[in-house]
C-alpha cells in the first residue's frame, strides 16, 4: 500500500510539472490596445504582479479572429502565462463596466 502510494505521488510529481511548464504561470492581463496587427495585438499594458511591470508590447493572440473585434483605444482583459506570450481568452471591457468594479472594493 505505501508503496502504490509513494509510486502514485512520484507519478503525479512528473505530470504537475508537465503540464505546467508549457505554457507557465497564468496572470491576468489587462490593458490599452495600442495596435493592431495581422497576427498580434500591441497594448499598453498594466502591472501583472511577479511577471511584467507596466509596458507597452506586442503579444500573439490565441484565436486570430479576436483581432478583427478589437480597435486601437480599447480596454482589453486576457489571460498570459508566463512562458507563452500570447493572450488567451482575450475580452474587450467596456469602458463604462469598469466603475462599477472598482466600486465594489
Ligand atoms: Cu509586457
Amino acid at each position: 500500500m505505501t508503496r502504490f502510494v509513494v509510486t502514485l505521488i512520484a507519478f503525479l510529481a512528473l505530470l504537475i510539472p508537465a503540464s505546467a511548464q508549457q505554457k507557465g504561470k497564468g496572470h491576468k492581463f489587462t490593458g490599452k490596445v495600442t495596435e493592431v496587427g495581422k497576427d498580434a495585438v500591441t497594448v499598453n499594458h498594466g502591472d501583472i504582479p511577479g511577471f511584467m511591470g507596466p509596458m507597452t508590447m506586442p503579444y500573439k493572440v490565441d484565436k486570430v479572429d479576436i483581432l478583427s473585434k478589437v480597435k486601437a483605444g480599447d480596454q482589453i482583459e486576457a489571460t498570459v502565462y508566463e512562458n507563452d506570450y500570447t493572450l488567451y481568452e482575450v475580452k474587450v471591457v467596456p469602458a463604462a463596466a469598469k466603475a462599477p468594479e472598482k466600486a465594489k472594493k
